[in-house]
């Protein structure tokens, strides 16, 4: 059995609580063949302490049979990959906001670079029958570089965020050079179909990539497999939090204080790609719609902190704290806010109780790769009284999840006439759709998605002409 070797931007101790999901699931894939997780250490070198552009110090450590393999940065380095060209220009535009790109010349050359650093460090750490997983979009080009060093490992990437249409592609700078890279993996993994769409149509119409008749693309001369792989959650262990001790107080604690009163939850990093401020005029709207509301549906919002080094995310915060404010202001009691914001990261633990004490799971984000927040909402539920998700049509979970109730989360008024339908939903139809929900994300939770990826990788046919890439 090949070995298998994952890079990231960030890597964590799979053994560890702190981990999440995705690391857990890794980690029990990673620890069936020995495994190797490199990436950045999470630490920056100033100029002054002797940190050098494109250079970087290694660290090991050994976690079971999974070696951690970890990089610094310097400043320079961090700012222009990490903060510049990954979080300031492909985050955004990836999710659709032109707007909010930052096109900094000198960006790109970092990520370049970073990726080139990658890449070097990662190389003679490599035996020839690994089995190489590449994930998202800090790291796109990191295949090409390695394969320009001789690398003729199997390789394969996963997009945890959407891919967006060919034009909006096109807006990126360096996009012809960062879309060719792709082609240096045998396989690509993206969320959604609608995503792995998006990529045909760019190849196609932009890099003229031909579609060979067992559906692999053909350009730059080489052919990559792709398809879509939808990420999951570990069922199970949530199910388990659920009903822990602390899972169950928790639950009982919020049950009780809400006995009078519908309780709804949304659970996101403070992110412009989750429609916060969409979802907090929503329930304004709510509210002055349908008066009823008032002085009894509360809702419970965690935004835990993100990225607050960029602009964008500074701005959102101001924003979100602002309507808060004026929302709890306008419709308060005295004993009474519609509005619970926590702006902090909450304990894992406590989340499965909060999740099922809530009558209705708000999941609006404006665009997003999946949403693993959905899937754990509606884990979390008891199925004898489980409650309703209103999930936006622009995640990439809505293409599985078909029974929550959609919407469009851009109208306001339409998704507060949808939430007063959840509030009002009748125990047959919640159990009817939690039910059919259920039974779909333990058929695709994380460990089918963790091993459909590796076996697809493992089991491809590669044309002699892959090994002799250039
Ligand atoms: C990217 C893609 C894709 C959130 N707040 C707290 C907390 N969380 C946890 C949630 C969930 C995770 O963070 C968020 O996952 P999402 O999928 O919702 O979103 P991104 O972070 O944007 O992830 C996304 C994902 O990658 C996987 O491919 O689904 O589309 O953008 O697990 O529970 N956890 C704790 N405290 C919090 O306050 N403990």
């Amino acid at each position: 059995m090949s070995r298998l070797v994952i890079v990231s931007n960030r890597v964590a101790d799979p053994r560890k609580p702190a981990a999440g999901g995705l690391a857990v699931a890794l980690g029990e894939s990673m620890k069936k063949t020995g495994a190797l997780w490199f990436g950045w250490s999470g630490e920056i070198i100033e100029e002054a302490d002797g940190g050098v552009p494109g250079e970087g110090r290694l660290h090991t450590e050994q976690a079971g049979n999974i070696e951690l393999v970890t990089v610094d940065l310097c400043r320079e380095d961090h700012d222009a990959y990490y903060l510049g060209y990954a979080n300031g220009v492909l985050w955004p535009v990836f999710h659709y906001r032109l707007d909010l790109g930052n096109y900094e010349p000198g960006f790109a050359e970092g990520y370049r670079r970073v990726n080139e650093l990658f890449a070097r460090k990662l190389l003679p750490l490599l035996r020839p029958d690994d089995q190489i997983w590449v994930h998202d979009y800090h790291l796109i080009p990191l295949a090409a570089n390695l394969r320009a060093m001789g690398c003729r490992n199997r390789m394969g990437f996963f997009l945890h965020i959407p891919m967006p249409p060919p034009l909006i592609t096109a807006t990126i700078p360096h996009q012809e050079w960062l879309m060719r890279t792709l082609f240096a993996y045998d396989l690509l993994g993206f969320q959604s179909d609608a995503d792995l769409l998006n990529f045909s149509h760019y190849v196609q119409s932009e890099a003229h990539a031909d579609v060979l008749p067992d559906g692999r693309y053909r350009a730059f001369d080489r052919t990559v497999q792709a398809g879509a792989f939808p990420i999951g959650i570990d069922v199970d262990e949530l199910i388990r939090l659920a009903e822990t001790k602390e899972g169950s107080q928790m639950f009982k604690r919020l049950r009780e204080e809400y006995s009078r009163r519908q309780l709804l939850v949304g659970v996101d990093r403070l992110d412009y790609s989750k429609g916060l401020p969409q979802r907090m005029r929503t329930f304004r709207e709510l509210l002055t719609r349908f008066p009823e509301n008032k002085n009894s549906a509360t809702l419970i919002q965690i935004a835990s902190p993100s990225r607050e080094d960029v602009d964008a995310y500074t701005n959102i915060r101001t924003e979100m704290e602002h309507l808060c404010g004026a929302i709890n202001g306008d419709f308060g009691e005295l004993d009474w806010m519609p509005i619970r914001y926590i702006h902090r990261t909450v304990a894992r633990k406590r989340l499965p109780g909060l999740y099922r004490a809530s009558r209705v799971g708000l999941v609006t984000p404006l665009r997003d790769g999946m949403n693993l927040v959905a899937k754990e909402y509606i884990a979390a539920q008891d199925p004898e009284d489980p409650g309703v998700l209103v999930l936006s049509r622009f995640a990439g979970a809505a293409e599985q999840l078909k029974e929550a109730l959609l919407v469009n989360p851009y109208d306001i008024e339409h998704t507060a006439k949808v939430i007063q339908q959840a509030l009002h939903m009748p125990l047959d139809e919640r159990r009817t759709r939690h039910a059919a929900l259920l039974q779909r994300i333990k058929d695709q939770d994380i460990h089918w998605w963790c091993r459909t990826f590796l076996d697809t990788l493992a089991n491809l046919d590669l044309p002699p002409l892959l090994l002799d890439a250039k």
